[in-house]
């Protein structure tokens, strides 16, 4: 039996390079089913990461990534999480090379993986998650939805403790993937590269003119060039606020600078509500004393 975060042959503390090889276990597999979306399981693997931590709030210290509580029924079956059982099963195969490693590290290390080799920046990123109980389940309703404005965006992301500044960078993910009509209800990609990572999210919400679609889906934008990209309401609220709209603008111009506040406010997110002492116990192996750059 290998205890968790016991990683290595010989069952000794797991080291940065037990970490280097589940973080390139997950690189070699994110394209390893051609006909899975866009053909990579990169941007379903961040929405994971992303959903697994975004749940905390920081006046009741609870949710977050560390407990891994996805793995339940209720926080598995709530609407905000459709579609992610796709992620799950994914890192379970990866699970199953490396027992040793929590889901709740797991998961976030699946997300650092994914924007990495989908060409983003290096996400700094400690070990030291552990997974819980089902008892430490969020309630339902800590996540955005997609079809409000930026009173709802700033509600929910300033519980996670985050600034208008991190709202906007931590926004930028959706140059990834895509909405699905049976996850979702919305429809289609924000970009025309769904599987690179790159400031293009803020150069079409500047650039491009975005009407409402006609449908009988809930409420999304479509390019009006194309017709074949999509906003949702809280993507266009970004630019309807004046707060938000110069970091929009900012990083529509510079790339580099959307990659630096991306990476800090990601890595951040990824350690909402994990106790700095968990994170001590692997403080030896960490790079300079503060963190792992796969
Ligand atoms: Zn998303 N997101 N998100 N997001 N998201 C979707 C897909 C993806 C919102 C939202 O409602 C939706 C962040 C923030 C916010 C990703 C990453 C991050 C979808 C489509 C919706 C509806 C789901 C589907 O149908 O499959 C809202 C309202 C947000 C508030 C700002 C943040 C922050 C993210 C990471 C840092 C990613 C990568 C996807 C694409 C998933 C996929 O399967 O392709």
């Amino acid at each position: 039996q290998v205890r968790e975060s016991q990683g290595g042959q010989l069952g000794g503390p797991a080291t940065k390079g037990d970490y280097q090889k589940v973080y390139n276990a997950i690189a070699e597999a994110l394209e390893k089913n051609p006909e899975y979306d866009d053909g990579s399981y990169g941007p379903v693997l961040v929405r994971l990461a992303w959903h697994a931590s975004g749940t905390y709030d920081k006046h009741s210290n609870t949710g977050g990534s560390n407990g891994a509580t996805m793995r339940f029924a209720p926080e598995a079956n709530h609407g905000a999480n459709a579609g992610l059982g796709a992620a799950r099963d994914f890192m379970e195969e990866i699970k199953k090379q490396f027992p040793w490693i929590t889901y709740a590290d797991l998961w976030t290390l699946g997300g650092v993986a994914a924007i990495q080799e989908m060409g983003g920046p290096k996400i700094p990123w400690r070990p030291g998650r552990k997974d819980g109980t089902v008892e430490q389940s969020p309630p339902e309703g800590r996540l955005p939805d997609g079809d409000k404005g930026p009173d709802h965006l700033r509600h929910i992301f300033y519980k996670m403790g985050f600034n208008d500044q991190e709202i906007v960078a931590l926004s930028g993910a959706h140059a990834l993937g895509r909405c699905h009509k049976d996850r979702s209800g919305f429809e289609g990609p924000w970009t025309f590269a769904p599987t690179s990572f790159t400031n293009e999210y803020f150069n079409l919400l500047v650039n491009e003119k975005w009407t409402q679609k006609k449908w009988n889906g809930p409420p999304q934008f479509e390019d009006k060039t194309t017709k074949s990209l999509m906003m949702l309401m809280t993507d266009l609220a970004l630019t309807q606020d004046s707060s938000f709209r110069k970091h929009v603008q900012r990083y529509a111009k510079s790339e580099d600078e959307f990659f630096n506040d991306f990476s800090a406010a990601f890595s951040k997110l990824l350690e909402l509500g994990v106790p700095e002492e968990n994170f001590k116990a692997f403080e030896a192996q960490l790079e300079g004393g503060r963190s792992f750059k796969f």
